[in-house]
């Protein structure tokens, strides 16, 4: 018998939206620029001139056309290309606790109970808005919630494992409710002057609410979770506390998002893609007769490609959810925006897939049935 059901989820979407070309007319403004004031260099084969980027190569290589972003003053300024997001003072709440805050708001009201029925808050994310004190502890006395609360990273697999983390929860008698939020400003770690990831990362927020199968009304049964990790370099984000203490400096480019995506790409692939049909035999479940994969939003071939090897046959329209069109790779959030966005269709006892991977490596699998 599940233990655990997810009765509401949330979605917070910032209201600024930016196409690829707005995108790519920035980028090689910016790349026109630099060429011209190196002319001399380049010319003497001292600095390589920069190649600008298009909107063909990113549509068709990653499915991305457009995302959401907090700012997008800065990040269509060639003389800026990242986002104004000014400092708030530690009497406010803090930008990415805030966004979390609406995500969580949408959630509750959706569960239709009060806050003070849940117990613990997760902030699962790929960037915390800092050390301490946690993002989650804001989110949980913003929103009136009780008990404990705490952050954690598994970059882009941050939500499987927080569901997983809160199933566990309430399946042990710690809380009777879990609030799992994922905010993500992607853009702020984003290096908009690298040609190859300039396009990949959208913001946004989501919000999971898990609670104990005893107490819930509707919603989803968890019928099993799995998660697992694999180191890896070719995804990285050096930023962190030991920076200043660097006698050679903080550096720049690589305390930023950096990548080997073809790597990722065929690496990450075969390693989804088996521990997901292991996971489903393991629970009884015919992969081929899920309803709907809600997987992670990296890369539209990536997905369908995972997609048919899980299924086996090419994905019928709106089987395999994609949303990375409108909103890019936003880490954690992607299989759960998914999810939010594409479930309403489920009769009762309809089983679909939350699935999510990226940098550690890092990937988990979450079945769900209608309940
Ligand atoms: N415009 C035009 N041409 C370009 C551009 C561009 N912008 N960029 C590259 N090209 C060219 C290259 O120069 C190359 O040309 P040539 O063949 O002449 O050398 C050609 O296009 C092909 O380049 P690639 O091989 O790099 O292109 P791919 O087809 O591999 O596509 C992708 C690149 C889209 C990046 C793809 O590899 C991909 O999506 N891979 C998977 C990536 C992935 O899933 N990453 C997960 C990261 S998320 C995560 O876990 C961390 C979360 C942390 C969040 C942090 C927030 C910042």
């Amino acid at each position: 018998m599940p233990q655990a059901v997810i009765p509401a989820t949330g979605l917070y979407t910032p209201p600024q939206s930016l196409s690829n070309a707005e995108l790519v007319d920035t980028f090689n403004a910016y790349v026109e620029r630099f060429n011209a004031a190196n002319a001399e260099a380049i010319a003497e084969g001292e600095v390589a001139a920069l190649t600008p980027s298009s909107v063909e190569f990113i549509e068709k290589a990653s499915g991305i056309k457009s995302r959401y972003v907090v700012d997008k003053t800065g990040l269509t300024d060639p003389d800026v290309m990242r986002p104004n997001i000014p400092e708030r003072s530690n009497e406010e709440i803090s930008v990415l606790a805030e966004m979390a805050v609406e995500a969580a708001k949408q959630a509750i009201a959706r569960w239709g109970k009060p806050a003070s029925e849940i117990d613990a808050v997760i902030c699962a994310a790929s960037n915390m808005q800092r050390a301490y004190p946690a993002m989650a502890i804001e989110v949980q006395q913003a929103l009136g919630i009780g008990g404990f609360a705490f952050d954690m990273n598994v970059a882009c697999s941050s939500a499987t494992f927080g569901i997983k983390t809160a199933a566990d929860f309430v399946a042990s008698g710690s809380a009777r409710a879990v609030l799992m939020v994922n905010p993500e400003i992607c853009s702020g770690h984003l290096n908009f002057r690298d040609r190859d990831s300039h396009f990949i990362f959208g913001d946004v927020a989501t919000a999971v609410i898990v609670e104990a199968e005893d107490r819930a009304t509707g919603g989803w049964d968890i019928l099993g979770t799995r998660l697992k990790t694999q180191f890896s370099n070719n995804i990285r984000n050096n930023f962190g506390f030991l920076n200043r203490a660097a006698p050679e400096g903080i550096g720049a480019i690589d305390k930023l998002f950096v990548q080997e995506g073809r790597k990722v790409f065929r690496e990450v692939v075969p390693l989804v893609s088996d521990m997901i049909v292991e996971h489903a035999s393991d629970l009884g479940v015919d992969p081929t007769g899920l309803k709907r994969l809600w997987l992670h939003q990296a890369n539209i071939n990536m997905n369908e490609m995972i997609g048919r090897r899980v299924l086996g046959r090419d994905p019928a329209p709106g089987e395999n959810v994609i949303i990375l069109d409108e909103f890019a790779n936003t880490s954690s959030a992607g299989s759960i925006i998914a999810f939010h966005r594409a479930n309403d269709d489920f009769a009762k006892g309809e089983t679909g897939l939350i699935c999510s991977f990226g940098a550690g490596y890092s990937a988990g699998t979450v079945f769900v049935r209608k309940r």
